[in-house]
C-alpha cells in the first residue's frame, strides 16, 4: 500500500448532488484522490466495507474508477461492485447498493452538465440506502478536504473491467456486473410489461432519446428487447464519452431534435428523453409537452394503475419550487404531502421512514422508493403503463387531469453563468427587503407571504438554512428564486413561477402568458434582468 502526502485543495465542497468540477479540475494531481480520500474518511473509513462504483461514461470515467478502485483496496474495502466498463445509470447504481446491501456506492457523474475534456466531471456518494448523502455527510467530506493530509492507493495495473465476473485487486474482491440486468429486473416487478408490450404490438410508437449518455442501453434493452418498441425507437443510444456534443438536459431546449419531432407531421405517439446519468426524464406527447411538476401530479393520481403501486402510495413530496399540481392530488387522494429543498437527498428519510413512496422535482426528476435516487426510465415506464391501461394519449391524459385538478402554470427560467458577486448581491439584497415586501400590491396582485425557505426534516430533526428565496401572492401565485448548486462556471440563477388556474375556459394558455404578471413582478422585486444585463433567460422550462 501507499500513503501519498498531500495538502488540502480549495473548493472541493459538495453542491446539489456531489461534487461538480470542470473535467480539467478534477484530472489536476491529487485533486480526485484527495477527494475519494474524503469521502472514505467522511464515513467513518472504508475498512471492512463493500461498495458499488459506476459511472455515466463520460470523459475520465474510465481512469476515475481505477484510482477508486485503487484506493478503495488501499483504505480496506473488503469488496466493490462495478458496472461493467464503469458504467452505471445513478438509479441503477442506487438498486445495486440496496440489491446487495452494500454501505454504499461512488457515482461518477455530472448529470445534465455537458461531458468532455473541456466540460464536466463529477462524484458524489450514496449511502447504504442508496441514496445522496445527505447534508452532515457532506459536510463531514468537505471538513476533511480542507485538512487532508495524506490518500492511500495502491499501486496496480488497470483492473480489467470489460468482461463481467470476480476479480481481485490487492486483497480487495471486484465483482464486474452487467450494468442494465438487475435494474431492468426491478422494472419488471413494478409495471404491467405485457400491457404495454400490447400496446406496442398494437403499433403504438415511441421516440426515446438517450442524448449519447447512459441510458441507450436501458433504453435499447427494456423499451426494444423486453417490451417490443420498434428497432431505432432508441435515439443517440450509444454513450459516448462527449455525450456527441449534445448536452444531455432532458429539457425543451437541450432535446430540441426531440421537440422537433414531436412537434412534427409525422409525430410517434410518445416521446422521452433523459439525462447524462439516467436519473431525470423529459415526457412529450404530439405537441404536448408535460412540464415535470405536472408530470409528477399525473404519476401520483395514476400510480395505482401499475403494479407495483396497486396498493396505493404512502404519501407524495415534492421540492419546494415544485408546483403545487402534485399537492391538488394528494388533497383530493387524502394522501400526506411534504415538501423539501430542492435535491434528491431531502426525499431519503421520507422514503425511508414510509411516509412517501412517490417524489419530484421540477427539474425532470421524478421517481418511487424502489430506489433512492429519481429515476428517468422509471418515470417513462410508469406513464406507458398507464397510457396502456388508460387507452387514452398524452393530451387527453393531461386535458383531464387539469379538468379534475386544475392547472397550475408553471415555468422555470435560468440565468446561466452570471458573475458569481453579482448573484450573491441580488440574493442578500432580496433577502434583507423580505419583511417589507409583505402587504405591498406589485403588478397589481398583493405579496401574502415572502420568506427565505428553511427545511425541518420531519424524520431527522435536521434543518436546512436559505433553500430559496419565496414571495408568494394572494390568490396562490408565487415566484421562488435560488441559485443552482450544481454549475462549475459562474453563478446560476434559477426563478421559478407558477400561478393556480382553475377555470376551464383558461386552461389552454401559453405558460409564458399565463406567468406574465408574474414573470414582471419577480423582475420588479429582484431585478435579474437589471442586474445581469441579461434581456431574458438563457432556458426556459
Ligand atoms: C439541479 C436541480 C435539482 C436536481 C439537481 C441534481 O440542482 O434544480 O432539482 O436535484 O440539479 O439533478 P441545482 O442546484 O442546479 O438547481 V441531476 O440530474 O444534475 O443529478
Ligand atoms: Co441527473
Amino acid at each position: 500500500m501507499n500513503t501519498v502526502a498531500t495538502t488540502p485543495i480549495d473548493g472541493q465542497k459538495p453542491g446539489t448532488s456531489g461534487l461538480r468540477k470542470k473535467t480539467r479540475v478534477f484530472m489536476q494531481p491529487h485533486f480526485l484522490e484527495n477527494f475519494v480520500q474524503s469521502i472514505f474518511d467522511g464515513i467513518g473509513g472504508a475498512r471492512g466495507k463493500t461498495f458499488v462504483l459506476g459511472g455515466d461514461g463520460r470523459f475520465f470515467n474510465k481512469r476515475a474508477a481505477q484510482v477508486i478502485l485503487r484506493m478503495a483496496a488501499a483504505n480496506g474495502a473488503t469488496h466493490v461492485i462495478v458496472g461493467r466498463d464503469a458504467l452505471l445509470s445513478t438509479p441503477a447504481a442506487s438498486h445495486l447498493i440496496r440489491l446487495n446491501k452494500t454501505d454504499g456506492g461512488i457515482i461518477m457523474s455530472a448529470s445534465h452538465n455537458p461531458g468532455g475534456e473541456d466540460e464536466d466531471f463529477g462524484v458524489k456518494f450514496n449511502m447504504a440506502n442508496g441514496g445522496p448523502a445527505p447534508e452532515y455527510v457532506t459536510n463531514a467530506m468537505f471538513e476533511r478536504t480542507r485538512t487532508i493530509q495524506e490518500y492511500h492507493i495502491v499501486e496496480a495495473q488497470n483492473v480489467d473491467l470489460s468482461t463481467v465476473g470476480d476479480t481481485e485487486l490487492a486483497g480487495m474482491k471486484i465483482t464486474v456486473v452487467d450494468p442494465v440486468a438487475d435494474y431492468a429486473a426491478l422494472m419488471e416487478t413494478l409495471f404491467d410489461f405485457d400491457a404495454i408490450r400490447a400496446m406496442f404490438a398494437g403499433g403504438f410508437r415511441i421516440q426515446f432519446d438517450a442524448m449519447c449518455a447512459i441510458t441507450g442501453p436501458y433504453g435499447q434493452e427494456i423499451l426494444e428487447n423486453r417490451l417490443g418498441a420498434a428497432p431505432g425507437s432508441v435515439v443517440h443510444g450509444t454513450p459516448l464519452p462527449d455525450f456527441g456534443g449534445m448536452h444531455p438536459d432532458p429539457n425543451p431546449t437541450w432535446a430540441h431534435e426531440l421537440m422537433d419531432t414531436m412537434n412534427g407531421p409525422d409525430a410517434p405517439d410518445f416521446g422521452a428523453a433523459s439525462d447524462g446519468d439516467g436519473d431525470r426524464n423529459m415526457v412529450v406527447g404530439p405537441n404536448i409537452y408535460v412540464s415535470p411538476s405536472d408530470s409528477l401530479a399525473v404519476l401520483a393520481a395514476n400510480a395505482h394503475l401499475a403494479k407495483g403501486y396497486a396498493a396505493g402510495l404512502k404519501g407524495v413530496a415534492r421540492s419546494m419550487p415544485t408546483s403545487a399540481a402534485v399537492d391538488r392530488v394528494a388533497e383530493k387522494m387524502g394522501l400526506a404531502c411534504f415538501e423539501t429543498p430542492t435535491g434528491w437527498k431531502f426525499f431519503g428519510n421520507l422514503m425511508d421512514d414510509g411516509r412517501v413512496s412517490l417524489c419530484g422535482e421540477e427539474s425532470f426528476g421524478t421517481g418511487s422508493d424502489h430506489v433512492r435516487e429519481k429515476d428517468g426510465l422509471w418515470a417513462i415506464l410508469m406513464w406507458l403503463n398507464i397510457l396502456a391501461k388508460r387507452q387514452m394519449s398524452v393530451a387527453e391524459i393531461m386535458r383531464d387531469h387539469w379538468q379534475s385538478y386544475g392547472r397550475n402554470y408553471y415555468s422555470r427560467h435560468d440565468y446561466e453563468a452570471v458573475d458569481s458577486d453579482i448573484a450573491n448581491t441580488m440574493m442578500d439584497d432580496l433577502r434583507s427587503k423580505l419583511d417589507g415586501l409583505v402587504g405591498q400590491t406589485i403588478q397589481g396582485h398583493r405579496v401574502s407571504e415572502a420568506d427565505d425557505y428553511a427545511y425541518h426534516d420531519p424524520v431527522d430533526g435536521s434543518v436546512s438554512a436559505q433553500q430559496g428565496i419565496r414571495v408568494l401572492f394572494d390568490g396562490g401565485a408565487r415566484f421562488v428564486i435560488r441559485l443552482s448548486g450544481t454549475g462549475t462556471s459562474g453563478a446560476t440563477i434559477r426563478l421559478y413561477l407558477e400561478s393556480l388556474e382553475t377555470d376551464p375556459a383558461n386552461f389552454d394558455q401559453d405558460p409564458q402568458d399565463a406567468l406574465r404578471w408574474i414573470i414582471l413582478a419577480a423582475e420588479d422585486i429582484a431585478g435579474i434582468r437589471a442586474r445581469t444585463g441579461k434581456s431574458g433567460p438563457d432556458v426556459t422550462t
